[in-house]
């Protein structure tokens, strides 16, 4: 490795492992300090690299990529959701982009669960009460009563490898297995996951008792469950969020939690992270979690081999394994 070698940029603080191995096989500039980058910051990082690996918290749009030097040819992503990066201005300067797709779908699956478990039965909410030093006279027939689980219908939002992860999940929790997708899932996928297809999302909404969202922010995708979609859903439904916060219009839920139109949201992700709607922090119907989907060691480790072998294939001369299309959102 030498100074002249191609030059890879990371933006934020990756698990020791990681950046010890792109230290022994890349020109690499590490964030020790795990300061996300300002935008005149990121402008910089893309004058100067080759290879830029940001994460979620980097915005990557038009006006950064106009500014990008002719040297860089590689953006990987350290994550699955590509909707910080425009990926079509990208494409139209000749600069790849690649994700990390498949290494975090069991971890973000039992974050879902987690959610879809701790909203109907208050998990959160009895835990806060002890440790807030509620006074507990003993068990009660009647105290901190919640809803049950099984036999509930679960509206997936959203059929890809962490939907299907979810409702392999949620089946043996006993919930019937609602979907709403793009495409339809082959006969045999939908057999093995007993799960019934809804053409129109209107429909699934207003006949579910969970919604849960794991589809990515597109276009298409953003406030997919606007105010009029959610006015559909039942008021005694719970909301599940573990994809993108852009997806659900915030305002809209926090509005219709606090009136008691729907019964209550288990949120990992938000429209505007970090900042997250007063109304649902205060609210004890909702739990919200700091974008922890993906937050486990070994996921990190291995979205950072993914982008280890993106780049090296790259810098090798050949087609990166996870390259991300603009036809593929
Ligand atoms: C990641 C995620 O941690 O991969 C994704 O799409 O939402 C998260 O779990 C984050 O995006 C890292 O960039």
């Amino acid at each position: 490795m030498t100074a002249n070698s191609p030059l890879v940029i990371v933006t934020r603080k990756l698990p020791d492992v990681v950046e010890a191995r792109m230290r022994e096989l890349f020109n690499v500039r590490l964030n020790p300090q795990d300061k996300p980058l300002t935008k005149d910051e990121l402008i910089h990082a893309v004058q100067e690299a080759d290879v830029l690996v940001p994460t979620v918290t980097d915005r990557i749009d038009r006006t950064v990529i106009s500014m990008a030097g002719p040297q860089l040819k590689l953006i990987s992503q350290f994550g699955t959701g590509v909707d910080n990066i425009d990926i079509e201005t990208a494409r139209n300067r000749g600069i790849i982009v690649t994700n990390t797709p498949g290494v975090l779908t069991e971890d973000t699956a039992d974050m879902t669960m987690a959610l879809i478990l701790s909203v109907p039965r208050r998990v959160m909410e009895g835990s806060s009460f002890l440790k807030n030093g509620g006074e507990w006279t003993g068990w009660s027939p009647t105290w901190m009563l919640g809803h049950r689980i099984y036999g509930k219908k679960l509206g997936i939002i959203g059929m890809g490898r962490i939907g299907q992860a979810v409702a392999r999940r949620a089946r043996a929790f006993g919930l019937s297995i609602h979907y709403h997708n793009r495409r339809r899932l082959s006969p045999a996928i939908e057999a093995e996951l007993s799960a019934t297809y809804w053409d129109s999302l209107d429909q699934m909404l207003a006949n579910m008792d969970i919604i849960s969202v794991n589809c990515p922010h597109t276009p298409a995708t953003y406030h997919l469950l606007s105010a009029r979609r959610l006015k559909l859903l039942r008021p005694d439904a719970f909301v599940v969020n573990t994809a993108r916060g852009e997806v659900i219009d915030e305002n809209a839920l926090a509005r219709m939690i606090e009136a008691g139109e729907i019964a209550g949201a288990g949120l990992d992700v938000f429209e505007n992270e970090p900042a997250i709607n007063p109304k649902l922090l205060k609210s004890k119907n909702v739990v919200v979690l700091p974008h922890m989907g993906s937050a486990t060691i070994e996921g990190r480790i291995d979205m950072g081999e993914k982008v280890i072998i993106n780049i090296k294939t790259f810098l090798d001369g050949h087609n990166p394994p996870d390259r991300v299309h603009p036809a593929m959102l």
